[in-house]
Parts: C-alpha cells; structure tokens; sequence
C-alpha cells in the first residue's frame, strides 16, 4: 500500500489545522503514525486518496450503522435538497424526529433537538441544574461525554491519546464542579453523595462504556446508580450518544430496563450529519427555554437536511428491527474470532463487546473500569492497528476507543478481517 497522497495532503493539512484535523484522535498520534485521508465510502468500506481501499470498523464513530452511502438515507437527502438547506424556522421534520425518538424510547416525553453529542451532554447538564437548583455533577473516570468545559475531566477517547485526561483551559471553579467516580463501583457513587449532601444535581454515565474502549456495566451496577439518584435526588442522565439506537432501538436503557430522568443521543439519529438530541420526562423537559428558565438555543438545530437523513435512518431501523439480529451476528463472529485468534497466539489481550460494539484490549483480562483498561500495552496496540490498515482493515487509530460493526459487514468482511487478523502474527504481540 502507499499513502504518498495522503501524506501530501497532511503535510498541506497541519498548515491550517491543529494537527491537521478537526477532531485529535483523528490525528492518528495514539497508533504513531500518519493519518489517511479519506476520499469515499460505500457500504462496510472506505477508500482512502491513495485509492486504498478499507473493511471499515469505525462507520464514522457510530453513526453509519447502515453503512456508508446507503440509498435510503441518500435519496432522503437528495429530496430534502431541493427544498432548502435551513430556514432557522419550525418544520415539520423536526416534529417527525422528535416523535421517532420519543416513541422509541421509553423514558422520552419531550426531547430538544441540537447539532452535536456534546451539545446534547451540555444541555443535559444546564437543564439538570436548573431543575434541580444544585450545581455539582457526578461523572466516571474514563467516560467521554464530549468537550464541554465541565465533561473535560478524567474523560476517556481522545484525551487518553493524549497528555491527560484532564484538558487545559477548563476553569478550576468548573472542574470542582464535577465529581469523579470509578465506572462499576457503586461505593465510589454512594460515597460521593455522602460527602456532598444535597448538592449534587445529576450523575451523567454511558450505560455501557465505549471510550476508554468498551466496558459492561456489571450486574446491579445500572439498577444501583437508579437508585443512588432517586433516594439522593439527583437527576440520573444517560449518555446515549454512542448506545442510542444502536444497542436496540431502544438503545441500552430499553436492553437493561433502566428509566433515566434525562438522555442524550447523537451519531445514529443524524445518519453522518450533524445532529444531537438530548430528553427525558415533562417535567425536567419544561425547564427548558422558551417554555422554562433554562436557556439553550441554535442556529442550525433541526436542520432540515439533518432531519431528512435521521429520519430515514430511525424509519428503516424501526421497520427493520431484524437488523440488530444480524448485525450483533456479524459483531459476535469478529469479536469471538478475534479473541479466539489472540487466544490460540498467546496474546496477552482481552476482547469486551455487546450488540455490535466492542474493543481490543492488549492486556490480560478483566476489563471493567478506566484503571484495568489503562493497564493495555498501547504500543502493541499501534502495531497491531498498522498491521491491520495495511492490510486493508481500518479500525480506531487508538487503543481506547470502539469498534463499530455495521448492517453492511457480511461474512465476506469478517472472514477476511479474521483472515487478516490471523496472518498478523499475534505473536508478534506476545
Ligand atoms: P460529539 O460532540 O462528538 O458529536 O459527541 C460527543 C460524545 C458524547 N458522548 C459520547 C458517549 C461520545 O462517544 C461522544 C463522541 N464520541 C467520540 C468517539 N469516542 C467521537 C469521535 C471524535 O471525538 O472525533
């Protein structure tokens, strides 16, 4: 394989760009080498500016969960097209996407419609303060709820790329604000509003952990987090942007049978357009402006182009709700032999997944919190991630992420990734 263009094309790119792209794990830095620019996508595969073409395991971080370039979602846009790309004015798709999200998922009366995760997360955060009238908030080490100022701390993806996990430029007054809890221990939580009586507004979670790789709530873990909140009084917020509408349509709340007061979702309901969401039960939802005290606005927020490809995502999953059988089919058959080819190897590395997620770590098991998966040996990781995209399998150019398995991925894909997989030499990573 060569990369002589996208090489040309970083060397034009770090001119103009921090790093030379708009989002760090992007920047390839976690796996050491040079990232490649993307040109196309169509189905399972991406092919790069070099003419390289990918099985792709990223799907965009999530959202392409029908593969890229699916005709649905295409002809939906095209359609949309034609009408106008935004009139910052109410439309009828909004009221569309909104009805999807709250007849999927249970816990939903109103929902406000943003452009992005992050945007979803922070607005969350705003309108579980203003209902409450309490200010701290409680996340866990190692989770990622975008970068808003008060998320940036022991947060997990890209910051664990880098120098820390904890970002400069968030103002100390802001990180006191938010608590930090160890991800499947209810001691941690439980000791935490102990130590902040009555001052705690909310405790925001991804019910199932993808960015410090993927990790599984254990059992009780979830139900007690339900609990902690509702005899603290604290709101309980889901942090969907990953696992809304992929583990189910119902997304892991619907998969555990949790009822959270507040959810935020993003990737998925925008079909790779930019879009996020975040809802809950009326009650907390009314605070929200023009109807409550809590402010939160924007320019493009249900655009209607993002409307039309979200919409026909949510349509053809709701329809085809056989889909995440097959899928979570093809994730089993990747994760199972991946593991089962480091196994037969001797490598030291554990495999987790759930539905059609799931992460490679370099490191003996078990995996189930932000100490034991930083126990990996990134450096294997970086060579088992070259391996794989020179041989033609583009996963997450970094140890701590997910890998996305889509409707597109077939057994011809997978056979091939294992394939692959296996030549790599696992041994290499003894
Ligand atoms: P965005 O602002 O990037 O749309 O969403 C932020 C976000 C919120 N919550 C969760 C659970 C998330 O995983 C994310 C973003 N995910 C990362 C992947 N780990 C996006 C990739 C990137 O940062 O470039």
């Amino acid at each position: 394989m060569t990369f002589s263009r996208s090489h040309e094309l970083f060397s034009e790119a770090v001119k103009y760009m921090p790093g030379g792209v708009n989002s760090p794990v992007r920047a390839y830095r976690a796996v050491g080498r040079e990232p490649v620019f993307i040109r196309r996508a169509d189905g399972a595969y991406l092919f790069d500016e070099d003419g390289n073409r990918y099985i792709d395991y990223v799907g965009s971080w999530g959202p392409a969960i029908l593969g890229h370039n699916n005709p649905v979602v295409i002809s939906a846009i095209m359609d949309a097209l034609g009408r106008g790309l935004s009139f910052g004015a109410a439309t009828e798709a909004e009221t569309t996407m909104a009805k999807l999200l709250c007849g999927a998922v249970p816990s939903l009366d109103m929902v406000r419609i943003v452009n992005s995760g992050t945007e979803a997360v922070m607005s969350a955060i705003r309108t579980a303060r203003g209902f409450t009238g309490r200010e701290k908030i409680i996340k866990f080490a190692g989770c990622y709820h975008g970068h808003a100022d008060s998320m940036l701390v022991k947060a997990g993806s890209g910051l664990l790329s880098g120098a820390s996990p904890d970002s400069a430029g968030v103002g100390t007054a802001v990180a006191a604000s938010t608590l930090v809890a160890t991800f499947n221990s209810l001691d941690s939580v439980a000791a935490l509003f102990e130590r902040n009586k009555n001052e705690i507004a909310a405790l925001i979670v991804e019910p199932v952990a993808a960015n410090m790789g993927v990790v599984l709530p254990e059992k009780g873990f979830l139900e007690g987090l339900r609990d902690l909140c509702t005899q603290e009084g604290a709101l309980l917020i889901f942090d969907e942007v990953i696992t809304g509408f992929r583990l189910g349509f119902g997304g892991a709340q619907s998969m555990f049978s949790i009822r959270p007061d507040l959810s935020c979702f993003g990737k998925i309901i925008g079909a790779g357009l930019p879009v996020g969401a975040y809802g809950g039960r009326r009650g907390v939802m009314e605070m929200v402006a023009p109807l409550g005290p809590v402010y939160q606005a924007g320019t493009l927020s249900g655009n209607p182009i993002a409307m039309a490809a979200g919409i026909a995502q949510l349509i053809f999953l709701r329809d085809h709700p056989e889909l995440y059988r097959s899928i979570e089919v093809q994730a089993g058959r990747l994760f199972g032999g991946l593991a089962e080819i480091a196994q037969k190897k001797g490598a030291a590395c554990t495999v987790n997944s759930i539905g059609s997620i799931g992460s490679l770590f370099f490191t003996r098991g078990p995996v189930r919190d932000f100490s034991s998966a930083l126990r990996s040996d990134t450096k294997r990781y970086s060579v088992y991630f070259s391996y794989m995209l020179e041989n033609g399998v583009y996963q997450a150019p970094a140890q701590f992420e997910a890998l996305f398995v889509s409707a597109a991925h077939t057994d011809r894909e997978i056979d091939q990734t294992l394939e692959i997989a296996g030549q790599s030499g696992f041994n290499r990573y003894v």
